[in-house]
């Protein structure tokens, strides 16, 4: 019988504090970052409680689906953290894994995010000389089980805010923003996150709606907008009564959705007097799972 699996690609996160140089100098491919970046970057794990649960949210969410999946063994390669992609491979290499599906876990495809876990995940079995076969999954930003999960926890939200501001309230579908640069080949990142908020928005019902974008990173180039923080200020001038962020470009509580969404964002919202509710990320979520566990059983059956 062919020896299946399912790789599974994070972004990775610092185990603590002491790593967060490292890893920093890691996402800058190899410049350490100044001393005020790695400071003002320690503050934030600092601010959600000196570190991130990503590591162990993205290893649930890989035993969650090797369980789902009969035969199938599931190995975590991080981006920039370890186990990084590469010692996934080598693993799925000494294990003698002769055919893999590459899962990330972001759903929307970009040529900077899922484009390039695959260039590392190519060039780690060149190297190690892996003559398995891999099928990236390039997005899975529509999966049916992703959508009525992210219904659900609309509703959820939604039940959150003042009973005054809840049905006029405006839902922004927020995802990592990226250099515009990408937009210039034509990088389809946008256009499926106005597609997953499109199709949630119909599966729900929404009456009001909006893309934004979040956590831009702290280089001088222009990077794709508007950013939340200037969203609802305008929202709060245009009179909506409350704001539900639904950050569906992520599927895990980790930095970007910890500081950057329940923190900044939030604070923002409170000094503008703007109601303000984010909807739960997916972690191991059952049906969740259920719907990544799809995702893959459906690539190994090509
Ligand atoms: O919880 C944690 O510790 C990790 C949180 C985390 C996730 C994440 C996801 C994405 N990123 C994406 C793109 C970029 C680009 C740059 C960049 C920089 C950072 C920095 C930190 C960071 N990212 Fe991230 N990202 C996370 C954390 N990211 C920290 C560095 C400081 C800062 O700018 O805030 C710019 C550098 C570069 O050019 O590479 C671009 C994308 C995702 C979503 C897809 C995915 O998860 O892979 C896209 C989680």
């Amino acid at each position: 019988m062919t020896c299946q699996a399912v790789l599974v690609m994070a972004y990775g996160t610092p185990r603590d504090l002491s790593e967060v140089e490292a890893y920093y100098t890691d996402i800058r491919r190899g410049r350490p970052p100044t001393p005020e970046l790695l400071e003002e970057l320690t503050s934030r794990y600092r601010a959600i409680g000196g570190s991130s649960p990503l590591l162990e949210i993205t290893a649930a969410q890989a035993e969650g689906v090797e369980n789902r999946l009969e035969g199938v063994r599931s190995y975590v390669g991080q981006k920039h953290a370890s186990p990084f992609v590469a010692d996934a491979v080598r693993q799925m290499q000494s294990d003698g894994v002769e055919r893999a599906v590459g899962l990330v876990l972001a759903p929307h495809y970009s040529a900077m995010s899922v484009g390039d876990y695959e260039q590392r995940a190519r060039a780690a079995a060149g190297k190690c000389g892996w003559q398995g076969t891999l099928t990236m999954i390039p997005s899975w930003h529509l999966e049916p089980g992703y959508i009525t999960f992210l219904c659900e926890v609309l509703e959820e939200a939604r039940a959150e805010l003042p009973a005054d501001a809840r049905e006029e309230s405006l839902v922004l579908f927020t995802a990592h923003s990226l250099p515009q640069r990408i937009l210039e080949s034509g990088d389809p990142y946008p256009h499926q996150l106005r597609e997953t908020a499109d199709a949630v928005a119909a599966q729900a019902g929404l009456s009001s709606w909006d893309i934004a974008w979040q956590s831009a990173g702290r280089t001088a180039e222009p990077w794709i907008g508007p950013d939340i923080l200037e969203v609802l200020p305008r929202l709060r001038d245009e009179g909506v009564p409350g704001v539900i962020i639904c950050p569906c470009g992520f599927v895990a509580d980790h930095l970007e959705v910890l500081f950057d969404v329940d923190i900044e964002a939030r604070q923002l919202a409170e000094r503008l007097g703007l109601p303000f509710a984010r909807t739960r990320s997916p972690n191991a979520d059952l049906s969740f799972l259920d719907a990544l566990a799809a995702v893959v059983a459906r690539a190994l059956s090509q």
